[in-house]
């Protein structure tokens, strides 16, 4: 898997932009190491790219589903046969450690294998009608070519989050891959043809806003599905909604941990050190709020700023990194801009605030693990995302208090909770408004089978993963055969007045 996928991949050939103009893509952790040129996509190339899957749809939506999760299946295999070198390649483009993207190729396969599977239920339901000798159903049908535009963040498990249970179910895809990280997108694909993908089926267009706008704009393209910043996803739902498409919506998160005076802190740190800095801070699910009793504040503050500041810094295919670089130079721009408005608005930077010095750090877009105390709800630190190694920690004295804060926000995607009381785990379940809630782990770790989405503005009311992705990527039929053998009339014959 050394050679570098550079082109797009439509109606099954790799082929470069119509325009012939091009993208580099870089390794965040040494900026020297460039991987290449990628095609800069614009109308012609998704029109093409549409096309085929419009062709393609009428074939694969109707082979029998199970057909379809064999090959997916295939996937899944060929997939756990190149874990490793996916993932180290993932790293060097996108900068997360090499375990953690082997995390994330894991949440591919079980996706794969979780999808397979689905293409054996795929249920309907059967209904009681209120007529005689007729039987009424529901059955489910594919919508037909969806678009996927995905982010860099978790560069293959995030799109097969989307392509995987859309294919399951019958429908064709265009794939567009973040800017920061097409070349793990075009490896992915790779391996999907690989596996048995017919031509078509599977098409993949580099590049970024234009070739975004042309996939989500074209009106052949009858879903939508995004994962990416709240100011792109509100114009991708826009357009969506102006074009009567389906769409599904994964934008920004300031996900709280809430830990309780009688949390056990061991246990806290180790779900802090997680939440706050794995993949440095930059999954929609971080824990970017610890909102704490007073009680424990102070212990905690400072034993986590402790384990925080020894955290190795550097190249994720380095054996003992563990914390990588921030994804390009506009995101350390937004975090080194948010450090300051903390510092503004009156909050302690416990730690950090800075970008690392050092061997293994001087070529790559670094910043260190930051802690900001004495934040207050409302400080913007406290309300907006960051996407880094930033914590702002809130103190407060009373589990009521703390749901208030917890929910004192405009997104509501994941959620945590640290308390050793059942009945307080219980109520804060149902109270704190988010997708997602953990008792006693931090704010991120989802299981590839288990619904994955948020409330307020980080969504627009669907999930992924899990059964509930197959309610997006199917329409619902409904079907009436009547055997009575004349006309009967619903809400007519069978009412007497
Ligand atoms: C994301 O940050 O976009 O639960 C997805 C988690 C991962 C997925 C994160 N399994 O943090």
């Amino acid at each position: 898997m050394s050679e570098v996928l550079n082109q797009n991949f439509i109606d099954g050939t790799w082929q470069d932009a119509a325009s012939g103009a091009s993208f580099k893509d870089i390794n965040p952790a040494l900026n020297s190491d460039v991987i290449g040129q990628f095609p800069e996509s614009g109308v012609e190339d998704v029109d093409d790219a549409v096309r085929a899957a419009r062709t393609a749809f009428k074939t694969w939506g109707s082979m029998p589903a199970p057909a379809r999760g064999d090959i997916l299946r295939r996937i899944g295999d060929l997939l756990t046969e190149r874990k490793s070198e996916l993932a180290f390649q993932m790293t060097r483009e996108m900068g997360k450690p090499f375990f953690e993207t082997k995390g994330d190729v894991q949440e591919a396969i079980d996706t794969a294998y979780y999808a397979a599977t689905e293409t054996r239920r795929l249920f309907g339901h059967t209904v009681p009608s209120e007529m005689p000798n007729k039987f009424n159903m529901s059955i489910r049908r594919p919508i037909g070519v969806c678009g996927v535009i995905s982010a860099w963040n978790f560069p293959v498990a995030v799109p097969t989050w989307k392509m995987f249970p859309a294919l399951a179910a019958g429908n064709t895809v265009v794939f567009k891959p973040s800017e920061d990280a097409p070349h793990s997108g075009a490896l992915l694909v790779k391996i999907m043809v690989e596996a048995g993908l017919p031509a078509g089926v599977l098409n993949l267009v580099q590049g970024g806003g234009n070739a975004g706008r042309a996939l989500v704009e074209h009106p052949d393209v009858n879903a939508v599905s995004f994962t990416g910043s709240t100011v792109t996803g509100s114009q991708v739902g826009e357009a969506c909604g102006r074009m009567h498409k389906r769409f599904s919506l994964e934008m920004g998160g300031k996900n709280p941990m809430i830990v309780l005076a009688d949390a056990d802190l061991d246990l806290v740190i180790d779900g802090l050190l997680w939440g706050a800095f794995g993949t440095t801070g930059q999954r929609c699910t971080a824990t970017s709020r610890l909102i704490v009793h007073e009680d424990v504040h102070d212990e905690l503050v400072n034993t986590l700023a402790e384990r925080a500041k020894a955290l190795k810094i550097g190249y994720g295919n380095l054996d003992d990194t563990e914390m990588g670089p921030v994804i390009n130079q506009k995101g350390l721009d937004k975090i080194e801009y948010y450090v300051g408005v903390g510092i503004e608005e009156g909050a302690t930077c416990l730690i950090g605030g800075k970008r690392p010095t050092g061997e293994g750090v001087e070529d790559g877009t670094f910043y260190e693990p930051t802690i900001f105390t004495d934040v207050t709800q409302n400080m913007r630190i406290a309300k907006e995302e960051i996407f880094g190694p930033v914590l702002s920690v809130i103190k407060i004295s009373s589990y009521k208090e703390a749901v208030e804060v917890a929910n004192n926000i405009e997104f509501g995607l994941s959620s945590a909770i640290y308390t050793q009381d059942i009945a307080t785990a219980f109520r804060a379940m149902h109270e704190i408004e988010a997708g997602i809630t953990y008792v006693n782990g931090p704010t991120i770790g989802a299981e590839a089978h288990m619904p994955f989405g948020g409330v307020k503005g980080t969504g627009n009311g669907h999930r992924e993963g899990g059964w509930e992705v197959f309610e997006f990527y199917t329409e619902t039929k409904t079907v009436y055969v009547d055997y009575s053998g004349k006309l009967q009339k619903a809400q007519i014959d069978n009412v007497e007045d």
